[in-house]
């Protein structure tokens, strides 16, 4: 029996405090989680260390009481990683969730109501927040049983010029609950 997944962290008040120059590395306090803004309006950089077989969720909360989570899944693999990010919010505050234990309680959630749970959506390479991850009208869940493609079409060529990071829209939470 594996030790229950860790809970951090690391909270980050928007605009709080600069990038600095160096990444984050495996031994920065707090797994180097920090947010920095991005020169796009309303727009910011989280960036973290990511462990090896590590799996990162995001929390998010405007008033440190009640958080919700965002819709981002990342998984570490020894180096760090980021995630863009905008909102509306003059003030938000982040925390990253990670567990390594395939059988924790949020890796055996279906967050999206696919069907399928958070690592047999990690497995098969769909999005555990889109129940939709090919976009063809299908739940992910419904379409591994039909022996359809679970994978989004090709994304478009990046342009060269553009330096908008990936970013996820976040809106204050409306039906905020405290997870596991
Ligand atoms: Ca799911
Ligand atoms: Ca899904």
């Amino acid at each position: 029996m594996k030790t229950p997944p860790a809970l951090f962290v690391a909270s980050a008040l928007l605009c709080a405090a600069p990038l600095s120059a160096s990444p984050p590395t495996a031994d920065s306090p707090n797994s180097g989680f920090r947010i920095a803004p991005h020169p796009d309006p309303s727009s910011y950089l989280l960036s973290w260390w990511g462990a090896s077989d590590t799996f990162y969720f995001l929390q998010q909360s405007t008033d440190l009481v009640n958080w919700s989570l965002a819709p981002m899944f990342r998984t570490g693999s020894g180096a760090p990683l980021d995630q863009g990010l905008s909102t509306d919010q003059p003030r938000m505050f982040f925390r990253l969730k990670h567990t390594d234990d395939p059988e924790s309680e949020i890796m055996q959630s279906d967050l999206d109501g696919d069907g399928l749970t958070v690592y047999q959506e990690y497995l098969l390479g769909s999005d555990p927040f889109n129940p939709d991850t090919s976009g063809n009208g299908i739940f992910d869940g419904i379409a591994l049983k039909l022996g359809m493609t679970l994978t989004p079409p090709p994304a478009p060529l990046p342009d060269p010029n553009d330096t908008t990071p990936p970013a996820i829209l976040l809106h204050t939470p409306t039906s905020a609950t405290l997870l596991p």
